[in-house]
């Protein structure tokens, strides 16, 4: 196994990383910027390297600054969490230039997805259903009129280099197509430095599903169900489950074995999630790959009893899994709330220091979460402040059981979204699993979700 492991990130998933590491036997090594020195996977790791002053491109973000600090550690491998370098193509090849194992994908497995045209067409190629749409990009407005035209309107417009909703654009009638290509090209341009875009028929009330891929270097490759994401704001996921409420056994099946079979084809490794959008229908269409560990895996580990970040490391080091497609099963229910440092009723950011801190416990709850007492959250960096994940035999136990966790956590000092979580959970649709991409901006909209938020900004301590 790896002797040393550095951890090129920060936060939570910094000290989920080096818990999984400790448990393995593997030592670590944590960066910090300069803001990060009383941080928690600083004292947590067995050495720290400060690589840099706050701001996430001179430090977190800081290939040769990352690239010292292994070398005079001597790690033999960086983990890279999700965010920052995760699926940096370049990084990657870097660290198996200087011979210091990347915990993810081969950094071609990182282009091909990182790309959503090749991702797309990639996906088409391995048999993954794909809304229809243009095969590779759209070169001007007459293209992509052509195009819409053969699709049938509403249809999107995508940027290449986007993922996460950025460089976006809906088209409802023909008349506006032109203008909204050149104001997405722009965007593109100027968040990528690429201005690439494609499109694709609009699917007006999608679920978020995605199927989460383990696969070893032997050629093992099996999925370990869905996880349902439809709760976002901006692209911000804030509540995720698994399993879906919107599968039946025969849907999950056939998601599960389709993404198996193209990552077969494309020789994917290491950990991954396959991103589809699931139409009224019951209908579903790739969107794109994630070739990371994500934010919300602990649902998925809960509830297929699978350490994810171990299997992870394990499967870099060569390992083979330990399981068999025939051994995963669902057992229960998992719901996670990403606990935001912001204001809970306009999501703006709410840095600051953490005067008083309790968090829930007892059965069936766990919290990955780098606060503390007296911890300041920073403005540099995201505003996620803890990952309160629950298990329970079921759907319903699951959300009684959040509702209580909720009701026990305390947080002063600093604003969080605390209250929309109680107010999301008291929902109706979100009782009855009926819920969709649109749930956030309902809630927000309609007379009783505003009236409760504001009764449980009310209520939290
Ligand atoms: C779509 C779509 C509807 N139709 N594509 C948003 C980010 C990126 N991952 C893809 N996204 C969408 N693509 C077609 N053809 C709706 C969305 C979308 C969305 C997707 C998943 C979760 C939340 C979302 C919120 C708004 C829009």
């Amino acid at each position: 196994m790896f002797k040393k492991v550095l951890v090129a990130n920060r936060g939570e998933i910094a000290l989920r990383v080096i818990r999984a590491c400790r448990e393995l036997g593997i030592a670590t090594v944590a960066v910090h910027s300069t803001a990060d020195a009383n941080a928690l996977h600083v004292r947590f790791a067995d050495e720290a390297v400060c690589i840099g002053p706050p701001p996430s491109k001179e430090s977190y973000l800081n290939v040769p600054q990352l690239l010292s600090a292994a070398e005079i550690t001597r790690a033999d491998a960086i983990h890279p969490g999700y965010g920052f370098l995760s699926e940096n193509a370049e990084f990657a090849e870097v660290c198996e230039n200087c011979k210091i194992r990347f915990i993810g994908p081969r950094p071609e497995m990182l282009r091909l997805m990182g790309n959503k045209v090749s991702a797309r067409r990639a996906a088409r190629e391995a048999g993954m259903p794909l809304l229809p749409g243009s095969p590779g990009v759209v070169k001007d407005p007459r293209e992509a009129e052509a195009f819409a035209k053969e699709i049938g309107f509403p249809v999107i417009l995508k940027a290449a280099a986007g993922g996460g909703g950025k460089g976006m654009k809906i088209v409802r009638e023909p008349g506006v197509l032109a203008q909204a290509f050149s104001t997405a090209q722009a965007e593109a341009l100027a968040s990528f430095s690429n201005g690439d875009l494609y499109i694709e028929r609009y699917v007006e009330k999608p679920r978020h599903i995605e199927i989460q891929i383990v696969a070893d270097e032997h050629g093992n490759i099996i999925h370990l169900n869905e996880r349902e994401c439809s709760v976002q704001r901006r692209h911000q996921k804030l509540i995720e489950e698994c399993p879906s409420p919107a599968l039946t056994p025969e849907l999950r099946q056939k998601m599960g074995e389709v993404s198996v079979n193209a990552m077969k084809k494309l020789r994917y490794n290491n950990v991954g999630t396959i991103e589809y959008l699931l139409d009224e229908h019951g209908q579903f269409y790739f969107m794109e790959m994630n070739t990371r560990i994500q934010v919300e895996h602990p649902v998925t580990e809960l509830v297929m009893g699978v350490d994810l970040v171990r299997e992870q490391i394990r499967m870099a080091y060569g390992e083979p899994l330990r399981f068999k497609q025939e051994d995963i099963q669902i057992r229960g229910h998992a719901i996670e709330c990403r606990v935001n440092a912001e204001d809970p009723v306009t999501f703006a950011p709410w840095p600051g220091k953490i005067t008083g801190y309790s968090v829930p416990g007892g059965y069936g709850v766990r919290v990955d979460s780098a606060a503390y007492e007296n911890y300041t959250v920073l403005p540099h960096y995201d505003s996620l402040l803890s990952k309160l994940i629950v298990h329970a035999e079921d759907r319903e136990t699951a959300i009684r059981r959040m509702q209580r966790a909720l009701s026990e956590y305390v947080v002063e000092g600093i604003r969080t979204n605390i209250p929309f979580h109680r107010a999301a959970l008291a929902e109706e649709s979100f009782q009855e699993g009926n819920y969709d991409t649109r749930f956030v901006e309902r809630l927000l909209a309609s007379e009783t979700g505003s009236r409760r938020l504001r009764k449980a900004v009310e209520e939290t301590p």
